[in-house]
């Protein structure tokens, strides 16, 4: 195999990085020593900050954080880093509005992604519309917040946006869900000319036989665009007598089609292990949400919600995380035919 580039990623020549460990176990995707990296009240009057997103900005980092206030009910905060580990959080929530200008908050907020489109960032939540659904705005200065039209119709979550369009259309991954804590799940595409009007739906992939991801699956981070196709890391849920168990997984999808799916890995990449992740407000849930990378060096790190309490970084480099999904990977005909019936 040819060694594997990034396409349309820049330099991050200070991405967080660790050097990878020896004897590692399994997929070489290696987790931060110094996790988490954001603790309990992490700012006044947010009790815990977890499944969160982030990227790079002007000469640091910048983020949407899923901040559990002390009524419990979440809402996105925005953070800025110098160095993407330690953070700094504006004590009052995103301040959304209409497109008027006037107020709009949702009545909730968790799970946000945030991803770079041409010149404008787009947020992506969880929000409540008559029950779950996706929420959606944009910015360009990350001072003003304009609210889009609520994409889907309830339920869905999970909802995050490709960094550039597809044959001129706006790309985004979801999940369609129940109202509650949803016991079934495939990752789904629908396309947009104009981030108003979503269509043209297709089926990626259903959750998979292997057990870690056999209850639902759903979307993590953006997908990277790499020579091999669209690398996605997205979260993978088992079904044990004491709960749900969330690991992450990786695939890879056709650049042009997305909703082919090439390679999809049938062993977990990361999954709960560490204190961190096993205990805390929802025990043992690994929930990525972004990941930053470096093209010169092939250098990505993951950024995931840790228990529902912490944020928690792992990294990776391209050419291995490719070649490791490739080597042990298990398609089936849901996977690759174009997700159309
Ligand atoms: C999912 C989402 C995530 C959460 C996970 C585990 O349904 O709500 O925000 O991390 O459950 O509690």
């Amino acid at each position: 195999m040819n060694k594997v580039k990034f396409v349309n990623v820049d330099r991050l020549p200070n991405i967080p990085w660790q050097e990878r460990p020896e004897n590692l176990f399994g997929a070489p995707v290696w987790k931060y020593t110094e996790n988490p990296i954001i603790g309990r009240n992490p700012v006044k009057n947010v009790a815990r900050i977890f499944n969160s997103a982030v990227m790079p900005y002007e000469d640091g980092f910048i983020g949407v954080f899923r901040g559990e206030q002390l009524d419990g009910i979440p809402h996105v905060y925005l953070g800025r880093s110098d160095d993407g580990l330690s953070w700094k959080f504006d004590e009052e929530k995103v301040p959304f509005t209409d497109a008027d200008g006037n107020p709009f908050m949702p009545r909730y907020a968790y799970d946000p992604r945030l991803v770079k489109v041409e010149d404008t960032y787009y947020i992506i939540w969880c929000t409540d519309f008559y029950g779950a659904a996706i929420g959606m705005a944009r910015t360009k200065d990350f001072k003003t917040f304009e609210r889009l039209e609520n994409p889907f119709i309830p339920y869905n979550r999970n909802a995050v946006l490709f960094p550039r369009k597809i044959n001129g259309n706006f790309v985004m991954l979801s999940r369609p869900s129940d109202g509650g804590h949803t016991g079934f799940g495939d990752i789904f595409l629908s396309e947009s000319p104009d981030m108003v009007y979503w269509g043209k739906h297709r089926h990626v992939m259903s959750k998979g036989n292997q057990w870690w991801q056999s209850l639902k699956i759903g979307g993590g981070a953006a997908p990277i665009e790499t020579s091999e196709g669209w690398l996605m890391f997205y979260h993978g849920v088992s079904s044990t007598c004491n709960g749900y168990v969330y690991s992450i997984g990786g695939a890879i999808l056709d650049i042009d089609e997305p909703s082919r799916v090439k390679y999809r890995c049938k062993n977990f990449l990361i999954t709960p292990e560490e204190e961190y992740e096993e205990r805390g407000f929802v025990p043992n849930v690994c929930f990525p949400c972004a990941t930053l990378q470096d093209s010169e060096t092939g250098r990505i790190a993951i950024y995931y919600g840790a228990a529902d309490s912490y944020v928690a970084v792992a990294f990776t480099q391209l050419d291995d995380i490719v070649k490791y999904i490739i080597e042990n990977s298990e398609t089936d005909e849901s996977d690759t035919e174009p997700g159309i019936r």
